[in-house]
């Protein structure tokens, strides 16, 4: 916008008294001179289309093209409707609070409104912007149903902080006009006086940096290598490629096959191969095992590029996993890349599995913890499986982990992977102790790298769809994390 579309603006702003000059306790906490009051604008059609169409234009549709747009609730409700209405771009609606979506009604429990898929672009449309709390509020949840936000325009910016902090949290701020624009205008025409905009100098020196609110969903907590650095960090040569893997397919995602027959698992494998970095089994279910299995399944992983993770649990002495990982009818060894182990025999188990799985090149997963209720494997038992990993880290590429970001200190860390069960798009459970957190969560909150999906993706009608976005959901959660 020229500083001519930028100066009438601001005057025909201020004629219908958006600006306003006294003392104002602000969301934020703080007290200013100065309260713009962007609610007016809905008695004032043409200004509100004005403003509406000006907003449009921050982000050029051909610079950063965007699939959708949400206003942040309430004031710029009519803005994002209006710059909807004008450019065909369809909204989505967020609630204000959640306690909002348990009141009654057809839309009960619906967190976000309107038709999406993940994967699409948002731009978040907002009235004026302090901390920029009000707009992490919105992103942090739509980030959780997979859909991207990289923009946010808004009419006003308050210059105190909001910018920094959504820059912070990998979102770019366009604002029609600053405080300090707004002042400049305001002083020349005659609209207030130069020792009230002195005043709002004054307090906007000694409020720059507005700290967003405790509780407000900001910068992830863990921050991380990218996954090609801990590439060269793993000592296990298949924790290598399965960094190599995720980096190149852009995928965190692990499906947990848990289907009866080996046709159901094939066909599955061949549906959500070209979205997973991982397969895991659990040959055991299957009621028609043959060996031709392993040769089978592995023909589609080298098609798709994944690995394949055979979650057999081992929990034996030494001497007695050796036998069940080569032998049997299974013959574990011969086909799966990965397997896993209980750390409670001791080490020992550690030391059979190695025997038979490093001189064919294949990589174990430690259980630190577990996702299902009343899990003992917590505290210094998952210390004691850190300990074992270190000792062994030429076998050992990472761990099957819950909430590795409260136990994970070791500076040799970032060179173990971990993958964690317990996944679904909404958090709960099941009635057999099952416990699930969001890959949002699971990836940004609780530090771990792979989310481990079983029925989320195999339940759902269309698998190939489902995991696709659990992989944008799970890759977009460790983009945001980077640090
Ligand atoms: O602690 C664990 C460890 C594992 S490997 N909790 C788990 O749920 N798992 C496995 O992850 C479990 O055996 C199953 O195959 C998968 C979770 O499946 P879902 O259907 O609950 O997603």
């Amino acid at each position: 916008m020229d500083a001519a579309a930028m100066e009438s603006l601001i005057l025909e702003l201020h004629a219908v008294e958006a600006y306003k000059f006294g003392t104002f306790l602000l969301k934020s906490g703080i007290t200013s001179p100065i309260y713009l009051d962007l609610r007016v604008l809905v008695s004032h059609p043409r200004l509100l289309s004005a403003v509406a169409a000006l907003l449009g234009t921050l982000v050029p549709a051909t610079a950063r093209p965007y699939d959708l747009l949400c206003g942040v609730p309430y004031t710029a409700l009519p803005f994002a409707s209006v710059l909807s209405v004008a450019t065909n771009i369809p909204m989505i609606l967020r609630r204000y609070h959640d306690a909002d979506a348990s009141a009654g009604g057809a839309s009960a429990g619906v967190r976000t409104q309107g038709t999406f898929r993940a994967g699409d672009t948002v731009l978040i449309v907002e009235d004026l912007v302090t901390s920029g709390a009000s707009v992490l509020e919105i992103v942090a949840p739509l980030r959780a149903e997979g859909l991207l936000v990289a923009d946010a325009v808004v009419v006003v910016d308050r210059q105190q902080g909001g910018r920094e902090n959504l820059a912070a949290n990998g979102v770019t701020l366009h604002s029609l006009m600053t405080l300090t624009e707004v002042l400049a205008v305001l002083v020349s025409h005659g609209k207030v006086t130069q020792d009230k905009a002195d005043e709002v100098k004054r307090f906007l020196d000694a409020n720059r940096t507005v700290a967003v609110p405790p509780g407000t969903p900001v910068k992830p907590k863990v921050a991380r290598m990218p996954f090609a650095e801990r590439a060269r960090l793993a000592v296990n040569p298949m924790g290598r490629r399965l960094f190599q893997v995720m980096e190149a397919k852009q995928s965190n995602l692990c499906v947990a096959a848990d289907v009866q027959t080996t046709k159901q698992l094939l066909e599955l494998a061949n549906k959500v191969g070209p979205e997973i970095c991982m397969l895991k089994t659990h040959v055991d279910i299957l009621s028609d095992f043959t060996p031709d299995f392993g040769g089978k399944l592995r023909s589609i992983a080298e098609e798709h590029n994944f690995l394949i993770f055979e979650d057999r649990k081992f929990a034996d002495i030494g001497n007695t996993v050796t036998m069940q990982y080569e032998g049997g009818i299974f013959r574990i060894s011969d086909w799966a890349d990965i397997v896993n182990a209980h750390v409670v025999p001791g080490p020992g188990i550690v030391d059979g599995l190695k025997l038979k799985g490093l001189p064919k090149g294949r990589g174990l997963l430690l259980l630190a913890e577990m996702s299902s209720a009343g899990n003992l494997a917590q505290g210094d038992y998952t210390a004691e499986a850190v300990k074992f990993a270190e000792q062994h880290s030429d076998f050992v590429m990472g761990f099957i982990s819950v909430n590795p970001a409260s136990w994970l200190t070791t500076p040799s860390s970032p060179a173990f992977i971990h993958a964690t069960p317990g996944v679904q798009t909404v958090a709960g459970g099941d009635s057999l102790g099952q416990q699930y957190n969001t890959p949002c969560s699971v990836i940004n909150e609780r530090g771990s790298d792979i989310i481990i999906v079983g029925r989320g993706i195999i339940k759902a009608s269309n698998p190939a769809e489902a995991a696709r976005e659990y992989r944008i959901q799970g890759w977009q959660a460790y983009q945001t994390s980077l640090s």
